[in-house]
């Protein structure tokens, strides 16, 4: 191909693994798919050997620069998806704002938001297209260059974590300034994400017609707003971009999946699983189970192991992944971290976990296979299993005993099935009714 196609969002390489987009929509793999946020980041030497002495947003806006850090991982790990070098901050600036990198402070703005009227310096009406054209071109290169191997994520920060950056002025911990507009100046608030989401869905679709395969909304600062503040002014916004995202792309034929990362905003997963989004990505604070039964089976899950097990030794790795994967299921499943990578963790590590994912999921969905999938019954004589394995009287007494009293109870220590319904057919007699995932 000529250097120059290079540049042309058309003509892309055939995708040789599309595990990662068929567990978005729920479908059957050959593996758990995984990758992890911040791929891309200090932990790789090679990674702080590119971007040594570079300003971190110039070099977001070369696209050579964002394409050889999106290929860096996985030039080194099995990921089954790769997600463009960018940042979420690149909004606040196409807005006009100054954003600045700060060696060991992390991204600072001079001059943030202080009172409702300085939205007034803000660019409104945004050309999306031409103040963010170095990322879509960095996504038409790197998907070129990615010659297929996986797909390419876009991604955008949510309009609350977006608008949190630009009045807290940086990382904050409380977010307390951001919050004080909430409750404070709510119209000025609803007006700030109500532009953010706009910018945003042009920016979402400006990235799929580059060349991203799957889109990523993050709103990192969700666990600062609690279940009635998230309702007001998270949800409908996260609602919006992908219900708009979608109808659009839909205009045109395409389908993209939309994965939502609202990090400790698991008070609002029912909410999350209706709202047009294919995945819920989540943080390590919540059980696998416990997340599978509250979102129902509407959407594919994202997550979630706790970042610094990476810490742990690899054969604990190992135990970890096994147990998430059990928790979570083979299907409509993509593992992760409930957070990024860490500068300090060994890469050896990260290895490992993509290892483990791969082995273990593999294993899994070889037992499923030889089983079957869907519901496996099994009725039991209760009398006749625990004569035949030698269960004393009182054992049996017990169990009879307990499951009269409780006619139905989901017990989900199975793995990797679900032993789903247990009931009670007669005295002596129980259905299992497994659920294979
Ligand atoms: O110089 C450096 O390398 C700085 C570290 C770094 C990196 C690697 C920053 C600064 N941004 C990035 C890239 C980045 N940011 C990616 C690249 C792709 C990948 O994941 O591999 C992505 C997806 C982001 C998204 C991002 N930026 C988020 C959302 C995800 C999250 O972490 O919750 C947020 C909140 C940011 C802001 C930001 N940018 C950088 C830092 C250190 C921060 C967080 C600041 C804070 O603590 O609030």
């Amino acid at each position: 191909m000529d250097k120059d196609d290079l540049i042309l969002p058309k003509d892309f390489p055939e995708l040789k693994n599309d595990a990662f987009l068929l567990a978005c929509r729920g479908q059957e793999t050959p593996h758990v798919p995984v990758w992890c946020m911040r791929q891309a980041g200090r932990y790789l030497p090679e990674f702080r050997e590119s971007r040594a002495g570079k300003d971190f947003f110039a070099t977001c806006r070369s696209p050579a620069a964002c394409c050889e850090l999106t290929l860096q991982p996985l030039r080194r790990f099995p990921f089954d998806a790769a997600i463009i070098f960018s940042d979420i901050l690149v909004i606040p600036q196409a807005m006009g704002m100054d954003v600045q990198m700060v060696a060991g402070k992390g991204p600072t703005f001079p001059e943030p938001l202080k009172e409702p009227e300085d939205l007034l310096l803000l660019q409104s009406k945004v050309d999306v297209i031409k103040e963010l054209d170095y990322v879509f071109k960095a996504i038409t290169l790197t998907r070129h260059k990615l010659e297929g191997k996986v797909p390419l994520i876009g991604f955008t920060g949510a309009p609350w974590t977006l608008m949190a950056y630009m009045i807290e002025g940086g990382a904050s911990t409380t977010q307390s300034k951001a919050k004080r507009w909430l409750y404070r100046h709510p119209e000025a608030s609803h007006q700030l994400l109500k532009m953010l989401t706009d910018i945003i869905v042009e920016y979402l679709l400006g990235q799929v017609a580059a060349g991203a395969q799957a889109l990523q909304v993050f709103e990192s600062h969700a666990g600062c707003l609690g279940p009635v503040e998230f309702q007001e002014f998270s949800l409908p916004y996260l609602r919006d971009i992908a219900r708009k995202v979608k109808d659009q792309l839909k205009e045109s034929g395409q389908d993209v999946p939309m994965i939502v990362f609202a990090k400790d905003g698991h008070y609002s997963l029912e909410d999350l699983s209706q709202s047009h989004y294919e995945v819920v990505g989540l943080d390590w604070t919540i059980d696998p189970r416990s997340a599978r039964e509250r979102t129902g089976g509407k959407v594919s899950l994202q997550g979630n192991m706790d970042p610094c097990a990476l810490y742990a030794p690899k054969e604990r790795i190992s135990e970890i992944v096994k147990k998430m994967l059990e928790g979570f299921g083979t299907r409509g499943y993509i593992a992760n971290l409930g957070h990024g990578l860490y500068p300090d963790m060994d890469p050896e590590n990260v290895g490992a976990f993509v290892e483990a994912v791969h082995t273990h999921s593999r294993h899994l969905l070889n037992l499923k296979s030889a089983l079957g999938e869907g519901k496996l019954i099994l009725d039991l004589n209760l009398e006749e299993t625990c004569v035949k394995h030698g269960l004393g009287k009182q054992f049996r007494r017990f169990l009879v005993g307990w499951m009269t009293l409780k006619q139905q109870l989901t017990w989900r220590r199975c793995s990797p099935f679900h032993l789903d319904t247990y009931d009670t057919l007669s005295q002596c007699r129980i259905r299992l009714t497994l659920i294979v995932l």
